[in-house]
């Protein structure tokens, strides 16, 4: 047993962590694994949510089992901060909570499969790097479709909608709902329409994976390229995060959306992802997303947390604007949104800032604009602008 395995690569975002909680050097700076960190470097629990939490754990009288659909009124009040009240009672979607956005990415890619068996998912190059894997393990081909312009910072989109023109019938193209994991770009409206028109067009599923909501410009404009495509093409999912935005990362707090084009399909969909879900995880884990639901629910937290949330993007977008006016090259920063940016430079950079500077980033030169602070970035600048070439 266990002999015909093969090695695996540790998660190189993951272990950034470790590499760079084992620096001794007082001065090092970490814009590795994308979590937001305030001013002050720290990943805060946010304040509706310890008030949630505080009231949840009062007011708690059961730990009793719910169901593989999880909590139904955290998926109700979700649907209804993505896309709107009425279009969450259609009858041809339906949404269950899931273990993080990973779980919705997970049970949504089975339920293709088992949909569609030789559908194949087409993804950014770049993209964030669990997105094959989880495709792979559910037993469907990934493909990729040309994305950054390094030149521009911006969308090669031309080249995007030329290679797609090789996509199926029944293939599905994932695109992120906005702040784009790992370069920071988002489709503009025209864009999202294109996209969308594509889809129909060539009856290709469109799995929009939202991760960043209300980290890139605000709620409703980070949602609106997600509810285009909705309503626009018959079938869509949507794998939803909440991890980020109510910083709840470890309680693994997520939701899959899925549209059918009829009401019955939807029905028979959605047994088909309980059933799969039971098979995953059973059920997915309650307490981060009771917490969500209670921000949700109560006016005054809810208007708490957003106002939170929008200090987060002031902040990422400041440090953004900061950034952006150190170099030409810099430039494109300060039009990207949400936690990342990908830096023009290569792995040898990437290394001898690392060695040098204490400055912690993966290889490909991706940034957490988070990680920088009004106390890091003259550091970070004054360490970077030697290798930036022009
Ligand atoms: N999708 C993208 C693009 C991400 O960056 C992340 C980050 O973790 C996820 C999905 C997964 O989110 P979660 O931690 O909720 O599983
Ligand atoms: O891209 C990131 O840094 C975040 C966090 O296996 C993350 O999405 C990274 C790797 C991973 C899980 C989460």
């Amino acid at each position: 047993i266990f002999s015909a395995l093969r090695p695996q690569q540790p998660d190189a975002l993951l272990a950034l962590i470790a590499m760079h909680r084992a620096d001794q050097r007082g001065e090092k700076i970490d814009v590795g694994v994308g979590v937001y960190r305030d001013r002050s470097g720290l990943t805060p629990v946010m304040r509706a949510v310890k008030m949630a939490e505080t009231r949840l754990v009062a007011q708690q009288s059961s730990k009793s089992y719910l169901g593989s659909d999880g909590d139904i009124r955290f998926t109700q009040l979700l649907g209804e901060l993505i896309f709107s009240a009425q279009s969450v009672d259609d009858d041809r979607r339906f949404g269950l909570q899931t273990p993080g956005g990973t779980g919705a990415l997970r049970v949504g890619a089975a339920l293709l499969t088992r949909a569609m068996p030789d559908a194949r998912v087409w993804v950014s190059q770049p993209t964030w790097p669990n997105h094959a894997p989880i495709f792979a393990e559910a037993g469907m081909a990934t493909l990729t479709h040309p994305y950054f312009d390094a030149k521009t910072g911006g969308i090669a989109f031309d080249l995007m909608l030329t290679a797609l023109d090789e996509a199926r019938a029944g293939d599905v193209v994932l695109l992120h709902g906005c702040c784009h994991n790992p370069t920071g770009t988002q489709f503009s409206v025209e864009q999202w329409q294109a996209l969308a028109a594509l889809c129909s067009l060539r009856g290709l599923i469109p799995f929009i994976d939202l991760a960043y909501h209300g980290l890139g410009d605000d709620l409703a404009p980070d949602g609106a390229g997600a509810r285009m495509m909705m309503e626009a093409v018959p079938a869509a999912l949507l794998a939803y995060s909440c991890d980020k935005n109510f910083a709840l990362y470890r309680d693994r707090v997520g939701a899959l959306f899925v549209q059918a084009p009829s009401a019955p399909l939807a029905e028979m969909a959605r047994a088909n992802t309980l059933a799969l879900a039971r098979s995953l995880w059973s059920m997915p884990p309650d307490h981060g997303a009771a917490v969500v639901r209670m921000i949700l629910d109560d006016p005054a937290l809810r208007k708490d947390w957003r106002s939170e949330l929008e200090r987060m993007r002031t902040r990422l977008n400041r440090m953004r604007t900061a950034l952006a006016a150190a170099h030409p090259l810099l430039a494109p920063i300060a039009r990207q949104r949400g936690l990342f940016s990908r830096l023009p430079i290569d792995p040898q950079t990437v290394e001898a800032l690392r060695d040098h500077h204490g400055i912690y980033m993966p290889a490909d030169g991706r940034i957490n604009v988070a990680g920088l602070n009004d106390a890091n970035i003259g550091r970070f600048i004054e360490g970077l602008l030697p290798h930036l070439e022009e």
